[in-house]
């Protein structure tokens, strides 16, 4: 009997080890789990600017300048849902204070403007053409305010937490809320970031919130849809505030190796050069292969993308932003379109004879935390193995390309981790 008692007792542990594999660092919740399964939604600028041709609104326009004639709220939840986006965030109320619904904390709405005769709300009306199509509902609330009288003062803390309280009880189910650090070089108020998160919190506790340092997602560093190569869903924010308080850009786009939260990456891009709709960049619409890049940068690399599509002064996705995203759609189906194999438990993968594989898609159980740090991918080459491609962090998904390879076998090694490692998936396209 004894001599079976210890290797009865490994193999024991091997199976203890396989069904409680080991946590490493700061853990997701469960929201930023599912957030994270998102990987892709829209963006959506509106506002006054829409028709002024400016980016950053002073808040002394005149709410009649707002007049969506024709606004269409499920035509962008429905190109939204076409391109293969899981939601849309919208700018509720931009830098120039001015409110995209009838707040009741401010002078500067959609209610003072003679469009629909202060009866519109497009908060109301994308959040039910949301529900509509089947995706989600986000909301963008600038805490910088060029109008509110009580900006700068200690007051504005309560009227901001109230704005945010109305916006959560009024159109919920909100998935993600965006806060901006932007407050074009003024002195920062002294925002009080635990009511304003504390206020998300207690309406929306599956709302994923956005800063440059969360603690739901973190800003990505620029705003031209790039990565680096190493990114750590990890980060420390003690000592540091969004906006100017923030860590270096180069912090927030790698992350802390070591960080003591889990505050993954959200990309923000436009697709086109500035936030809002102008009429002179209809002809400067990113194409399929731009958008494409974007993606496998962030997608790719373990983020999310938010993609600003803003709409136009008639109040729908103008055809040049809409042609762009659904070529982006065909992009992505066209270059995922044939799945060579899936790798074994070893990380293999025969590819079928007169394939050349140009890709593998990896992901690691985020839930049980970030471990990898490095990884090879090889290929067979007779009876000898190529490296064909390395990396490091993988994450939620890594997108790794390499140049078309003729082989009868790919393999992935994971040369560092943090502890065991835990690949969900290995696709090979
Ligand atoms: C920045 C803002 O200043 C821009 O206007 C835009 O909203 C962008 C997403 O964030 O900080």
């Amino acid at each position: 009997m004894k001599k079976y008692l210890i290797p009865l007792l490994i193999l024991f542990c091997a199976a203890c080890s396989r069904e409680n594999p080991v946590t490493y660092g700061a853990l997701p919740t469960a929201a930023q789990l599912e957030w994270q399964d998102l990987e892709m939604y829209m963006f959506c600028h509106f506002g006054p600017n829409t028709f002024t041709n400016v980016e950053w609104g002073n808040g002394q326009e005149d709410p009649d300048v707002f007049n969506p004639e024709a606004l269409d709220c499920e035509q962008w939840a429905r190109i939204a849902k076409e391109a293969g986006m899981k939601g849309i965030v919208i700018t509720a109320k931009h830098h120039d204070g001015f409110c995209l619904w009838p707040s009741n904390f401010s002078t500067h709405t959609v209610a003072q403007s003679s469009w629909r005769d202060g009866k519109g709300d497009v908060l109301a009306e994308l959040s039910a053409a949301c529900k509509k199509y089947g995706i989600l509902f986000g909301v963008y609330i600038s805490p910088w305010d060029r109008n509110h009288p009580s900006y700068g003062t200690p007051e504005y803390n309560q009227v901001f937490a109230n704005t945010v309280r109305e916006v959560h009880s009024k159109y919920g189910p909100i998935f993600e809320q965006w806060f901006d650090g932007a407050n074009g070089g003024a002195k920062i108020p002294d925002y009080d970031w635990t009511l304003f998160n504390g206020t998300v919190a207690e309406l929306s506790p599956n709302a994923v919130i956005f800063s440059d340092v969360g603690p739901g997602c973190r800003w990505v560093g620029n705003e031209r849809g790039q990565t680096k190569e190493t990114n750590w869903s990890r980060l420390d924010t003690d000592g540091f505030t969004p906006g100017a308080g923030s860590p270096s850009t180069d912090t927030l786009s790698i992350g802390n190796v070591h960080g003591a939260n889990w505050i993954p990456v959200e990309v923000d891009v436009s697709i086109r050069p500035g936030w809002f709709y102008s009429p002179e960049t209809d002809d400067k619409v990113k194409d399929a292969d731009k958008l494409m890049e974007i993606y496998f940068s962030s997608v790719g690399n373990n983020s999310n993308l938010i993609l600003n599509v803003p709409p136009d002064r008639t109040g729908r996705i103008n055809a040049a932003d809409s042609t762009a995203l659904m070529d982006f759609k065909a992009a992505r189906d066209a270059y995922f379109a044939e799945k060579l194999a899936d790798g074994n438990k070893k990380l293999n993968a025969k590819i079928p004879a007169d394939k050349s594989p140009k890709c593998v898609v990896l992901k690691e159980n985020i839930a049980n935390g970030q471990k990898v740090k490095s990884f090879v991918v090889e290929a067979k080459d007779g009876k000898e193995w190529k490296q064909i491609a390395q990396g490091t962090t993988i994450g939620h998904k890594k997108i790794v390309r390499f140049d078309p390879v003729n082989t009868s076998e790919i393999r992935v090694r994971i040369t560092d981790s943090f502890a065991p490692e835990e690949i969900t998936t290995m696709e090979v396209y």
